[in-house]
């Protein structure tokens, strides 16, 4: 036995340095599989020495990575994106691509292939440039882990972040965003990570070349022009076309993130997000206007949460490439940085709250860890960034990867006055397969992020107990849905597919008939695996979860672009895609499933096709 004990370990560090030379080649699936890696089951073939689950020391599971001390780093703010001068911008943007050869890369200057829609009717008006590059940059306090070499966005003045600089936008105010690829090469991305990006703006109403879709990546040394309307939905029907779309469908908070095919989930672990908010003249970012919700920047704060996994060797984040399931993480980051504190007023914050994946899922409560059993309430405004009808008041609120809850938190009206609470996860979950149904006790969660309340200040914010009204939902008539179409979100060989195939950027799945509507079942029959399903382009109605009918007033009662298809699960929704043309994605935003490869395309047209099971 004891030959055993002593080979052990020797064999995981093989194991260890073959999968990491794997990863470092960058390898896509098809490529894994043609080189007898893969086994036609999806899994990795049990080389000796490639064991896909091998134990701590030395590896990257849940429980292995070093210990860090909580709440004793701020919480990061992220800078806002610098606007720059259109002429700072060189070359010039234009509405066609700018195909012209790059001597230095033999590849065009701009990755963009196709001319910008709608440009003449919205010119840009606003102007950033931003930058992914490498960065060295801290997520826990200094010196208990080394810096970590991560992909960030820059911003002109402020520098590189991750999360990225947030871009502060307006509608009725055009932007153009160049953003440049100059990452690492492939052999340098340290592990994980492919230096080839699409830029997805989730979830704008964008035309497909500005949308950031799975297809229309670009490689290192060149940039890509993405051109944004800022002009609600609908504003090319004869309905809206006056008023630049329905105000109805204004968005507010929305975040960017890579989403190059096959490669989404390492690129945005390793940084590549940010958020991205949108004001209008009742969203104003001013508590004294409009529907005086807390002022931006000071008391209304973007809260980024993401799970990690540290090597125990390295110190290093590090990325599991044949863990097909998904990524549990067993460190919390808030805006980049591990379990951070935030000091506060009593008073009334607006906080925007994304779980950026890769696969956990969040419920979240605020904790009193003196009184654990003491609910705390909050309000909640919006689903996936489009304000509710009316604020609803909850304890918690559940949260799967790439949703977005606003909440307000009123720090003067916390039950036995503490001086800090929690922001605690209390689901439990133990992979990336989705959640249990465990609750854990109060404080026995993971605290993300801790509170420090101090002495009131001044608050002209709106009282959600006062039930203000914000927009009414736009509903879409059950009878104007042209065709029912039906989706089965399956595992299928190990990976993970949708109505039996597999992402590709070769098949569009099926043609929408623009500024029509359609009723969509979606369905997960698998017992254990949760899948949060995302569809670009326009928000969505749910109109039965498991059957059962959602009624106004319910959290669910909303457009959303995220749904949460946890097991055993089927939802009916209806969705209408107006304006543009072209081709966008359905997939699950567990980014590892999405990458493995839950993903289809389909396309809005002139014509609709029938297909009911596409
Ligand atoms: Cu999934």
């Amino acid at each position: 036995m004891w030959i055993l004990k002593y080979r052990e370990p020797k064999l995981v560090q093989i194991a260890r340095r073959n999968r990491q030379e794997i990863v470092r080649a960058g390898l896509t699936r098809r490529e894994l599989f043609r080189l007898g890696l893969l086994t036609s089951a999806g899994l990795l073939a049990p080389i000796r020495g490639l064991s896909a689950r091998a134990s701590c020391p030395g590896d990257c599971e849940p429980g292995c990575s070093p210990p860090t001390t909580p709440f004793v780093e701020p919480l990061p703010i992220m800078p806002i994106l610098t606007e720059v001068p259109e002429s700072s911008l060189v070359p010039a943007p234009t509405t066609n691509p700018n195909t012209a050869i790059n001597p230095n890369t033999g590849l065009p200057f701009e990755g963009r292939v196709e001319p910008h829609q709608f440009r003449d009717r919205f010119p840009p008006v606003k102007f950033f440039e931003t930058r992914m590059v490498r960065a060295n940059l801290r997520i826990a306090r200094d010196g208990e882990l080394p810096l970590q070499p991560l992909w960030a966005f820059t911003d002109p003045v402020a520098g590189p972040s991750v999360p990225g600089p947030t871009i502060v936008s307006r509608y009725g105010q055009p932007i153009l965003v160049r953003r440049h690829n100059e990452l690492p090469p492939q052999s340098e991305n340290g592990g994980f990570g492919k230096p080839s990006v699409s830029t997805h703006l989730h979830n704008f109403h964008s035309a497909p070349e500005s949308d950031g879709g799975p297809c229309r990546f670009f490689e290192r040394g060149q940039y890509f022009d993405y051109h944004y309307t800022m002009a609600n939905a609908g504003f090319n029907t004869p309905q809206f076309s006056a008023t630049d779309g329905d105000i109805r469908e204004s968005l507010s908070t929305l975040w960017y993130h890579d989403h190059r095919i096959d490669f989404t989930a390492p690129n945005v672990y390793k940084g590549l997000a940010g958020f991205h908010l949108v004001f209008n003249e009742f969203d104003t970012g001013d508590e004294n206007t409009g529907f005086r919700l807390p002022s931006f920047p000071e008391f209304d704060i973007p809260l980024f949460l993401a799970d990690k996994l540290i090597d125990p060797q390295t110190g290093l984040i590090c990325f599991d490439l044949f863990n097909f399931d998904g990524l549990v993480g067993d460190k919390f980051t808030v805006n980049g940085m591990i379990q951070p504190f935030l000091e506060v007023r009593k008073r009334r914050y607006r906080f925007r709250i994304l779980a950026g994946g890769p696969s956990r899922f969040f419920q979240l409560f605020l904790t009193d860890l003196d009184h654990p059993n003491q609910p705390i309430p909050f309000w909640i405004i919006s689903n996936d960034g489009n304000l509710l009808p009316k604020p609803i008041q909850a304890t918690s609120v559940r949260i799967g990867v790439a949703e977005r809850y606003d909440i307000i938190v009123d720090f003067s009206q916390i039950p036995n006055n503490p001086s800090r609470i929690y922001l605690e996860n209390r689901l439990r979950q133990d992979d990336g397969r989705g959640p249990s149904n465990e609750i854990l006790p109060a404080g026995q969660g993971n605290l993300l992020l801790e509170f420090r309340i101090g002495e009131p200040a001044p608050d002209n914010s709106v009282d959600p107990a006062t039930l203000p009204t914000f927009y009414e939902v736009p509903v879409i008539n059950p009878a104007d849905a042209r065709i029912t179409r039906t989706f089965e979100f399956e595992r299928k060989n190990g990976q993970w597919a949708i109505n039996d195939k597999f992402a590709t950027c070769e098949d569009i799945r099926f043609r929408f008939q623009r500024n029509s509507a359609e009723r969509w079942i979606l369905r997960n029959s698998s017992g254990g695996w949760a899948h949060p399903i995302h569809i670009h382009l326009e928000e969505f109605q749910l109109q039965r979860i498991n059957r059962v009918a959602v009624r106004p007033g319910q959290l669910e009662f909303a457009r959303k672009d995220v749904v949460r298809l946890e097991a055993n699960t089927e939802v009916e929704l209806l969705i209408q895609f107006r304006d543009f043309l072209g081709d966008y994605p359905m997939h699950c935003h567990n980014t590892i499933h999405e990458d493995h490869a839950m993903l289809l395309l389909f396309a809005v047209d002139e014509v609709g096709d029938n297909k009911t099971k596409p």
